[in-house]
């Protein structure tokens, strides 16, 4: 089938377009999302490098294309920056996002029909572990843990009656709400008892780990860990496998798991932005850790001095880059979420503890990887929490905090913690110039 060659221009302007504008917006917004981030300027060109139109799969040195030389000089690169900054015996750098990290590790640890140990999602889990996500996709049977909703973690003595009772092989821990540390010293001599692998899914707060600002699972008691690479961890869109005290059959089912189990080719270009981006984590991460997860301090404070029903006020509300606000007052997760993005503030509704309802959530969640890369601190915090007062707590009109919102922006649009520090940070890349 052919289309008139106009209207295919049109669409492909239409992209272009949609994308630009895309763009700008996010350099005027506030964006809270916490699992996202920006990319280096390093790491993005690499993106539409020519390593994006080849293909290389296998491991290094054992490929099953030619042509293949520099993207094994880069990936074992890679694979060391990632050992290193991670402290990790085992690192694998080709899932190409966290969801298939988190599969390929089912693949490799767990058979069809094997209990598995997790959170549930309004306890902050991730959908990975859903009937609906990968638990489902393997066919394993999760294994819930009990939660301690004052402390908002996992809850230790519950957990370790629920292990023993249902020995599952492979236990997770891993949050998409993820505020606080998880017990998993506390619970290493259980796993142990019970045979059961330990596996981190750390993608909220590789960054952090890595900076040296939250808990370390590898000397705590866990054997393998999957993530995403953009969130605290501010690098592009792909997954990584790491792991410590693994046997070498375990090693290998974790390789032959993410290929061929969940990949094909994986996906070169982004394997070389995560080079970089390790790479300028372990020189800068420290630091960047440390002020994202003051900023989210700061900004829980903020918001709870102002009315904001910030959860865990007495536990200091959180040690990572998120915080979590019940908004049941200011009419829900979904219209609150809604109406700070129509004013430039972006976030997301969130399942809160309790509650059963993904569409309807009493929850927003906020988090600071992104505001923090563009080297906002303290005073900005008070501010954003100050318009989210205005706008949901003194009915001040929309359209002036937008304003507001961008003035409080127009400063903050470079990147800092990377190398080419004050490099725009929302650069639309137009490689052609016009529009066909
Ligand atoms: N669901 C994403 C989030 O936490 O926003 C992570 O995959």
């Amino acid at each position: 089938m052919t289309a008139p060659v106009a209207d295919m221009a049109q669409a492909v302007r239409t992209v272009r377009e949609a994308v630009r504008r895309h763009s700008v917006r996010f350099e005027r917004a506030i964006p809270l999302i916490a699992s996202e981030n920006l990319l280096s300027p390093y790491a993005k060109e690499l993106l539409i490098s020519d390593f994006h139109s080849r293909y290389a799969e296998g491991v290094p040195g054992e490929r099953y294309y030619e042509g293949n030389e520099q993207v094994d000089e880069v990936e074992n690169l890679c694979l060391d920056l990632a050992r290193r900054l991670f402290g990790a015996s085992f690192a694998d750098v080709r899932p190409i996002s966290g969801t298939v990290a988190n599969l390929a590790i089912l693949k490799a640890l767990a058979d069809p029909g094997d209990p598995v140990g997790t959170c549930r999602l309004a306890d902050g889990a991730h959908i990975s572990s859903a009937a609906f996500g990968a638990f489902g996709l393997r066919a394993v049977k999760p294994v819930y843990y009990g939660w301690d909703l004052d402390r908002m973690t996992i809850d230790v003595e519950k957990t370790r009656t629920i292990l023993k009772e249902a020995r599952p092989r492979l236990c997770l821990f891993g949050l998409s709400l993820f505020l606080f540390p998880l017990p998993i010293r506390e619970l290493a001599a259980t796993l142990d008892e019970i045979g059961a692998v330990g596996w981190y899914d750390g993608a909220h707060v590789l960054g952090l780990i890595a900076g040296g600002e939250f808990q370390d699972p590898l000397r705590e008691g866990c054997r393998v860990i999957s993530g995403s690479t953009h969130k605290t961890l501010p690098g592009p869109q792909h997954g990584i496998l790491l792991g410590d005290r693994l046997a070498p059959e375990q090693e290998k089912r974790l390789r032959s798991g993410a290929f061929p189990g969940v990949t094909s080719n994986h996906h070169l270009h982004t394997m070389a932005a995560l080079a970089v981006s390790l790479a300028e984590h372990l020189a800068f991460g420290a630091a960047y850790a440390r002020a994202t997860i003051a900023n989210a301090q700061a900004l829980a404070q903020a918001l709870h001095e102002r009315g904001f029903d910030v959860l865990a006020p007495n536990l200091g509300f959180t040690r990572s880059h998120t915080t979590a606000v019940r908004v049941t007052r200011e009419g829900g997760g979904e219209a609150v979420a809604r109406r700070l993005a129509a004013v430039d503030i972006i976030t997301n509704k969130n399942l809160l503890p309790g509650n059963t309802s993904s569409k309807h959530p009493d929850g927003i969640r906020l988090g600071t990887p992104e505001v923090t890369r563009v080297g906002m601190g303290k005073a900005e915090m008070v501010r954003i929490a100050e318009l989210m007062d205005g706008l949901l707590h003194r009915d001040r009109a929309p359209a002036t905090i937008a304003e507001e919102v961008h003035e409080l922006k127009r400063p903050f649009t470079t990147l800092r913690y990377c190398f080419a520090e004050g490099e725009a940070a929302y650069r639309y890349y137009d490689l052609v110039g016009r529009d066909p």
